[in-house]
């Protein structure tokens, strides 16, 4: 967005006085486009990067500063793009190179940034590399990723994959396994392979070249495993008393992973205007390791607690202490396309939304950057995807037990009265729910009383304040179930309560919020100028 954002967070570590204050990405507003479901540009029912551009006057109108685009490279889509089978490439249903070009001229001429997702961890079973190492056999190829043999007939070690089961899969009629933290479509890389960190260099090179403002780094702190491949001690359950892996043995986050990122800002730095690195990691005690002036920018702090004001105080200073000793600052998000959304999580139809609406207030106020899910923004709850629909590999290794992450992934309603809420005229990949039309953009944007419309006037008056608001924040005392900060002239108030409050301090500069079950409009937002 146009709006420049010049607050100056404490300087330390040698960092110049312009190095900071030039930085676009301090207090930024991103918005997370999940390729397949945004916007669908040739009604294949598959949401595309033309589909993206088309849409960008939407996202400059909401105020957001840059984007996330996930993975969008040929891939055999066994993982939605987490599996990638070319890292050079657009995937046929998204587009082509030069669809990538014109989006990010186009999100440029609107400044607009785009970031993109790079996923190193792994690639997919019918990547290049992987094809080659299976057909040859040979060491070369084998050695990019991680074979070994198994004991037994069981799997070489303990480890289990993210998605249920071993996260070993053997080879067929060979004593050998391969290992893959995720799906058996996606197999690991092997990082001590000098090879390896190569390509990747290539890799990240190659799109800062096309454009790239930066890259959001999948399962970012597991590049390198454990060297010696142990098992994972079991200990009792404190509860069930059954088999349970211990607690603080490390089989990823190496001190070798440092050395990559270390890698990639010195790349980053070669590259004007600045260029950044969001890592997916959402432990605060390992962003304090990661974020740091020649390692990571940016690192999401995921605000996921129960609706209580202690736990969500909490939550907000161990986030902002885990940044405290460099110079950047928490990236405060609720939702992404791996988790229930947060209407639902926060109690579902309209009391979800309404603490979704404050706490989207809490967070934006604070100092830091702030990511929205796409939908985020039309209030979506998690929607419904019949069982047989479901594509999630979750979902399908976890034989169902885990209903999968379908139900955040459905795709952007955005016009009513239209088939499939406007995103497509065919059917698209995944259903969408039957009463999403009133969800609708346009009718959203038509009501001055919807998520939509605040979501536009808080960024906007955001942006307005922004060069006023110090990176210092200070909480205030506050009644029970309630939550006040002051930021310089902003003051935020948040009532996790259920009863309406009445506060003594004035929030004159600010904005302000109550909940009032039961009304219209429960929402106070207290503009400067009232
Ligand atoms: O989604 C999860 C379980 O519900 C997380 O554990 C998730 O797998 C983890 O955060 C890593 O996520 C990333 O890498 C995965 C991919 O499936 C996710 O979509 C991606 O965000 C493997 O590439
Ligand atoms: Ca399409």
């Amino acid at each position: 967005m146009a709006c420049p954002v010049f607050l100056f967070p404490a300087i330390r570590g040698g960092v110049s006085w312009r190095a900071v204050r030039s930085s676009w990405w301090r207090n930024a507003v991103f918005y997370q486009v999940y390729v397949r479901s945004f916007a669908d540009s040739n009604d294949d029912g598959v949401g595309d990067l033309p589909g993206i551009t088309s849409r960008l006057d939407y996202l400059r109108s909401l105020g957001v500063d840059g984007l996330w685009l996930t993975p969008f490279y040929p891939s055999p889509q066994k993982d939605h793009g987490y599996d990638v089978a070319d890292y050079y490439g657009v995937n046929p249903e998204y587009g082509t190179l030069d669809d990538f070009g014109s989006l990010v001229e186009e999100a440029h001429r609107r400044g607009i940034k785009v970031l993109i997702d790079i996923v190193p961890n792994h690639t997919s079973s019918r990547h290049p590399w992987f094809e080659a190492a299976l057909a040859g056999g040979d060491d070369q190829h084998r050695a990019r990723y991680h074979f070994a043999r198994g004991r037994d007939g069981a799997p070489p070690n303990n480890w289990q994959s993210a998605f249920g089961g071993p996260a070993w899969t053997q080879l067929e009629g060979a004593p050998e396994w391969y290992m893959h933290l995720f799906a058996p479509e996606q197999p690991d890389l092997n990082w001590w392979n000098p090879v390896v960190p190569a390509e990747f260099r290539k890799i990240i090179t190659y799109w800062l070249d096309r454009g790239a403002d930066g890259f959001r780094i999948d399962v970012a702190v597991s590049l390198h495993k454990r060297r010696d491949l142990a098992d994972r001690p079991l200990v009792p359950h404190r509860i069930t008393g059954l088999p349970t892996t211990a607690p603080g043995f490390e089989i990823i986050d190496q001190p070798e992973v440092h050395d990559v990122y270390r890698d990639w800002r010195h790349i980053l730095g070669t590259y004007e205007p600045e260029r950044v690195l969001v890592g997916e990691i959402f432990d605060a005690g390992r962003q304090s390791r990661y974020i740091k002036q020649d390692e990571l920018h940016m690192a999401f702090a995921m605000m996921d607690r129960r609706w209580d004001a202690s736990a969500w105080k909490r939550a907000i200073d161990v986030y902002r202490r885990a940044v405290s000793r460099s110079t950047s600052l928490p990236s405060w998000t609720q939702s992404n396309h791996d988790v229930i959304r947060h209407v639902t999580r926060l109690g579902g139809s309209g009391l979800g939304r309404e603490r979704a609406k404050a706490s989207a207030l809490l967070l934006l106020g604070l100092p830091g950057q702030y990511f929205i899910y796409q939908g985020e923004e039309l209030g979506l709850e998690e929607a419904f995807v019949p069982p047989e629909r479901r594509e999630d590999p979750l979902y399908i290794h976890t034989n169902g037990r885990h209903p999968g992450r379908d139900g955040c992934r459905v795709p952007m309603p955005w016009r009513q009265n239209e088939p499939n809420a406007g995103f497509s005229t065919s059917p698209p990949w995944l259903p969408t729910p039957a009463a999403w039309d009133r969800n609708a953009v346009d009718a959203q944007a038509r009501s001055s009383t919807s998520v939509l419309s605040l979501y536009r006037r808080v960024l906007e008056m955001r942006c307005g304040l922004a060069r006023r608001l110090p990176a210092r924040m200070d909480w205030a005392a506050a009644p029970k179930d309630c939550l006040i900060y002051h930021r310089g002239p902003l003051s935020v108030a948040c009532n996790f309560g259920h009863r309406p409050l009445e506060l003594d301090q004035p929030a004159d500069n600010g904005f302000a919020v109550a909940i009032r079950p039961g009304e219209e409009s429960p929402m106070r937002l207290v503009e400067e100028d009232e």
